[in-house]
């Protein structure tokens, strides 16, 4: 009996150690990312508290964007991946996150305001549109200035 729970003690010790250093890992992950921060493990996982399915952004980042497979590997946040729009919702991955031309470098202070930072793997969550409406304009250069907006 004595052995049963000095077994049971030492599976749940190596279990605890193994979840932790998991979750360690992956923390870095958002700081790897421009405004990573602000949305955290969303980022990339469907569950807003990190772990199990990653979304559109977090598969495209694992299977194209990772310096190497596994937990070590660190994403490679550039032009490339800035200029994708991984969940397909009109606005790109770095326009999302605050870094449209892909700039930012892991250390770098947070491009852009906070506030504004949208999830580049959620289809539902983007940027503003921008309305554009001929009808509502008044003169013939706002009609001039709505089109040019409408097909840049
Ligand atoms: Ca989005």
């Amino acid at each position: 009996m004595k052995s049963f729970w000095k077994g049971s003690a030492v599976l749940i010790a190596v279990a605890l150690l193994a979840a932790g250093s998991r979750a360690e890992a992956r923390a870095q992950r958002p700081g790897q990312i421009p405004n990573g921060g602000v949305k955290s493990c969303a980022n990339c996982h469907v569950s807003s508290a990190g772990g199990g399915p990653r979304n559109l952004f977090g598969q495209m980042v694992e299977a194209n964007f990772l310096s190497s497979a596994g937990f070590s590997g660190r994403v490679q946040w550039g032009p490339e991946l800035a200029k994708q729009d991984a969940d397909g919702d009109g606005a790109t991955n770095g326009e999302e996150l605050g870094d449209p031309e892909g700039l930012w470098k892991a250390g770098d202070a947070d491009p852009g305001e906070a506030v504004a930072v949208t999830l580049p793997g959620d289809p539902n969550s983007h940027p503003p549109i921008k309305e554009v409406s001929m009808v509502e304009a008044s003169t013939w250069a706002q009609v001039k200035e709505a089109a040019r907006e409408l097909f840049r």
